[in-house]
């Protein structure tokens, strides 16, 4: 973004009239104002989403897809309103391509369980970066044990960065898939998908994107991308839990078999064997989580209240601070500077173990995750146990960048 659109943008953005909107930012903490700083794990909930879930319980329940009455069909019509929703936030073709899952680890394993155990077979490649949340690294360790798969690795530079000169590296012939965060959970690196896409199909492998932090930051065009599979959670969105994405491109889908079997997923059940109903519901078999997706929708209709434009640049300003201010802290080490990253910042602190601060800056009522972060190969790539993480969302502002500051250093007389 160039100087003048970032000032228009800027201009557009008013931060207090946003966090009006999240009820929970104005409670006390250790009857410390709160200062949440931990959205990448999970972001707070504005009031609009809040109020859609109420209602939806309150006036609005029954079951999905079963009901010849008015408000299973009222259920039902929100319950896949929301479907659309989802469809438009991310541009795919169509709402066949979107499954509901309970969040992106569920959407990984999804692709594994399904695509992996029709597809991958013994010596074939599934290409990872070092960086990957444990969710789009396990299920395909799980995978592996059972296929024989190899699992090859993409290496992560020393300021969080990932070539794509490496990634050609790495794909060939072999390379049946490659899965990769779009943003880092822990560096807040932005991976260059289209790039990685275009290696990818170059030998006919497919690309899984884990969309969980990637989505929060950017507008998400899974044509434009060029991914076969992209995944998100809906509470890292600003709704609510146990709702996430699978998006997958139908000609794909169609060919993959069911991940569960049960009610809804099914076209006809008998004893000689059973055959599957279309997309999305092959994919979503049980009673799905109505209110959740229905939250997630009303989640998507708020950002899209929101100039975007100016959202983002309200959260590269923020990083931008953070990056300057936090070395300002005696002993303080940033982990994670690559260019144009993502509002995400993990550090480590000399003689201070990370999760002593994190327990010592909730004293003063600032909210930050300390720990591995679920990327644990990432930890030892970078030669750490665990960091310390402040994460930023549309809500956080730099009067919190400077409240974690002073926190810190007061955590710092008091542990060092
Ligand atoms: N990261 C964090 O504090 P679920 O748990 O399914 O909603 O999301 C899993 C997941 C997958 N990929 C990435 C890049 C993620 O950041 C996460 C969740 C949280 O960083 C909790 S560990």
């Amino acid at each position: 973004m160039n100087v003048a659109a970032l000032s228009q943008a800027k201009l557009n953005f008013d931060v207090e009239r946003i966090r009006a909107d999240f009820p929970i930012l104005s409670r006390k903490v250790h009857n410390k104002p709160l200062v949440y700083l931990d959205s990448a794990a999970s972001a707070q909930k504005p009031r609009q989403v809040i109020e859609t879930i109420t209602r939806a319980y309150s006036e609005d329940y029954a079951n999905v897809h079963r009901g010849a009455y008015y408000l299973s069909e009222k259920s039902t019509s929100d319950y896949e309103a929301a479907r659309e929703k989802v469809r438009a936030f991310i541009n795919a073709k169509s709402i066949t391509e979107i499954v509901y899952t309970k969040g992106a680890t569920e959407a990984i394993n999804l692709v594994a369980a399904s695509y992996g155990r029709a597809f991958i077979k013994e010596g074939d490649e599934i290409v990872l970066t070092t960086l990957e949340h444990h969710s789009n690294f396990v299920p395909w360790d799980l995978l592996r044990k059972a296929t024989g798969c190899v699992l090859r690795e993409v290496t992560v530079q020393l300021d969080g960065s990932v070539r794509i000169e490496d990634f050609a590296k790495v794909i060939g012939p072999r390379t049946k898939l490659v899965a990769v965060a779009h943003v880092s959970n822990v560096l807040g690196t932005v991976l260059p998908i289209k790039e990685i896409a275009k290696l990818a199909h170059a030998v006919g492998a497919k690309l899984l994107v884990d969309g969980c932090q990637g989505i929060v930051h950017a507008e998400v065009d899974v044509q434009a991308l060029d991914c076969d599979f992209y995944v998100f959670s809906g509470h890292k969105l600003y709704g609510p839990t146990g709702i996430g994405v699978l998006w997958g491109r139908e000609a794909i889908l169609d060919t993959m078999p069911p991940y569960q079997g049960g009610g809804d997923m099914i076209e006809t059940v008998a004893f000689a064997g059973c055959t599957w109903a279309g997309l999305p519901a092959k994919f979503e078999a049980g009673t799905p989580p109505i209110v959740e997706a229905i939250g997630l929708g009303a989640a998507i209709d708020y950002i899209n209240t929101q100039d975007r434009v100016a959202v983002a640049a309200h959260e590269h300003a923020l990083i931008a601070y953070a990056l300057e201010r936090l070395p300002e802290v005696p002993g303080l080490r940033l982990i994670g500077t690559a260019p144009g990253k993502a509002s995400v910042q993990s550090f480590v602190v000399e003689g201070a173990h990370p999760h002593d601060l994190a327990t010592v800056l909730d004293r003063s009522g600032v909210c930050v995750r300390a720990g591995h972060h679920c990327a644990q190969p990432l930890m030892e790539a970078l030669g750490v146990s665990a960091t310390a993480r402040a994460s930023f969302a549309m809500y956080s502002t730099q009067a919190e960048i400077d409240a974690l500051v002073a926190a810190l250093i007061k955590a710092r007389e008091l542990l060092v």
